[in-house]
């Protein structure tokens, strides 16, 4: 199984960027920051850490309530040179940055007796015997370079070197690159933490002792530590991906990732992903009160108010996800092993029978796209809990700011959403079976039927969870007149980058078409046009180089 493989270790550049399958262009980024290294540090790196950013192909805002989703790797990376350093304190280190708009940051853990801040609700038995341990002062309050080198360095130092134990990690010197735009959807603050969690693994000598699977919770919490309460879909398509496929990422009952073969490049028309950056900046780290993070809130608070319309018994303090009770009120109990089709056709029944109670959860006498959802009042009494009960389980742990919440509305985007994912993967399954009969090309309508459901997923994304600003609709509208099978946001939102489905020997003329219509690509051309429209194909995973 994917997630169960070790991390792979290279020794030879040219290994690395064949098994990459990418451009020998690469070659000068890696061979660069090496040069680098050399001239800020006096020595040479012991290792290089890749970590690569993820499209999400569809399935967004559903990670954190664990339904599953399909994104595949990027080509863009993040490179961390790094190797231990001759200062003389236990675990300090120097982190540069190739962009001169990051200044060079210098930090040392220190020992606080205060527990950990963690959302995820499995780990509060951990927090309460963490009586003493790390910390590195992350700044959640502004976006701050170093803060994913900090927070990569969080997970390695609690699990490998836990205050109680007498061994400490070894000072190291990092510098770091990258060709993942941020704040772009594609996962830039995911990469930095994957590769940053690699650095740390790597000069400690403890990279033999995770698999990927491992790699991935330890970085999906390790991020979790700047501020938003993502779920896990960036840092398992940042570690597992594989060239040609999509991950197919389910997170319940234990995290899975199923390679899913793409058919686009069997189709007739042979068909890619483009991605277009809208421009538009979306800090997550600085609006999640009112954005991801009351998401988060939202479809948890929404899981408790469907619980009681469904009879499903919660106690009072716990705080399942919606995929939870949905399995609880299913009354199947899914146990470990691999999900088989089975499984998913059972989800799928169970998605669409969902769908038709969550009417149940629509504000009663208001019209649909003037709903004012509930307010927080409103929400506590659907809830049946206590205010005090509520504040403890869905408030305490997190800041948001909000007049209303709009639980009708994320519940059914969670559900619709989840249920495309599915019938996206079983398309492409379908293709794959078809593309083993001998007569050819798939036909156009594989394209149309992938293309229908982005085009939903967006819809839903705009109108129900909404997630997106008038500048991605815009752009997803030109991506649509411009011949798109399919176009939608991909990741969080709120700005950052479409994807869209074009047909291979058009997309020369789709990108033109976008630069006449969208605004701000008026005058872009070259280089700086190649990095905010690029067709892309699914790429490899991390990986360490190994220098010495
Ligand atoms: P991006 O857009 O890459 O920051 C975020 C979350 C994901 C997922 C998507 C929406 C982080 C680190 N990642 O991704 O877990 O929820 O939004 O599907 O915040
Ligand atoms: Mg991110």
């Amino acid at each position: 199984m994917a997630a169960e493989l070790p991390i792979p270790v290279y020794t030879s550049l040219t290994d690395v960027l064949g098994d990459l399958q990418t451009a020998s262009v690469q070659a000068s980024r890696w061979n660069d920051v090496v040069e680098e290294f050399e001239k800020r540090f006096g020595k040479k790196p012991a290792y290089i850490a890749r970590a690569p950013g993820r499209v999400n192909l569809i399935g967004d805002h559903i990670d954190y309530v664990l339904f599953g989703c399909l994104p595949a790797a990027v080509e863009q990376d993040i490179l961390f040179a790094c190797g231990p350093s001759s200062q003389a304190s236990a675990g300090s280190v120097a982190a540069h940055n190739l962009n001169p708009k990051f200044a060079p940051q210098n930090f040392t853990p220190m020992l606080k007796s205060a527990p950990i801040p963690s959302a995820t609700e499995q780990k509060e038995a951990e927090k309460a015997v963490n009586a003493e341990s790390w910390d590195l002062d992350i700044n959640t309050k502004e976006l701050r370079w170093e803060s994913y080198v900090k927070a990569g360095y969080y997970g390695v130092l609690n699990h490998f070197f836990p205050p109680s134990s007498n061994e400490r990690p070894v000072p190291i010197d990092i510098l770091v690159t990258g060709s993942v735009p941020a704040g772009s959807g594609l996962s830039s603050s995911a990469a930095m933490v994957v590769a940053s969690t690699l650095s740390f693994l790597a000069v400690n000598n403890k990279l033999g002792e995770l698999t990927k699977g491992q790699l991935v919770e330890m970085a999906m919490e390790n991020e979790q530590r700047v501020g938003v309460n993502s779920g896990g879909m960036d840092q398992a398509a940042s570690v597992i991906s594989m060239p040609s496929s999509a991950l197919y990422i389910t997170f319940f009952p234990f995290l899975h990732a199923e390679p899913i073969l793409l058919p686009v490049l069997r189709t007739n028309p042979r068909a890619v992903f483009v991605c277009a950056n809208s421009l538009v900046v979306s800090d997550k780290a600085v609006g999640a009160k009112t954005r991801y993070n009351l998401r988060v809130v939202e479809t948890l608070a929404g899981a408790r108010i469907l619980a009681r319309h469904l009879n499903v018994p919660l106690q009072p303090t716990e705080r399942p996800p919606l995929r939870i009770v949905l399995g609880r009120w299913l009354g199947y109990t899914e146990t470990k092993g691999q999900p088989s089709e089975l499984d998913t056709d059972k989800l799928k029944d169970g998605l669409k029978k969902v769908l038709a109670e969550v009417e149940k959860l629509r504000p009663a006498g208001r019209a649909d796209g003037e709903e004012l959802g509930l307010t927080m009042e409103e929400m506590i009494k659907e809830s049946g809990l206590d205010k005090k009960t509520f504040y403890e389980v869905y408030l305490s742990w997190v800041e948001v700011e909000a007049t209303h919440f709009q639980i009708y509305k994320r519940v059914k985007h969670v559900f619709e959403e989840s249920l495309r994912v599915i019938e996206f993967r079983a398309a492409c399954l379908r293709a794959a079976d078809a593309a083993q009969t001998p007569d050819g090309a798939l036909p156009e309508s594989v394209l149309r039927e992938l293309g229908d459901l982005m085009d939903t997923s967006h819809e839903s994304s705009s109108k129900t969870l909404e997630n997106s600003c008038p500048e991605v609709d815009e752009l997803v509208r030109i991506a649509k007149e411009a011949g798109a099978y399919g176009s939608r946001v991909t990741g969080a939102g709120w700005g950052g980058c479409t994807v869209s489905l074009v047909a291979e020997d058009k997309v020369d003329a789709f990108i033109e078409h976008l630069v006449a219509h969208y605004p701000a690509y008026k005058g872009l051309e070259g280089e700086a046009l190649k990095q905010v429209i690029f067709a892309t194909k699914p790429s490899s995973g991390a990986c360490v180089l190994k220098l010495e």
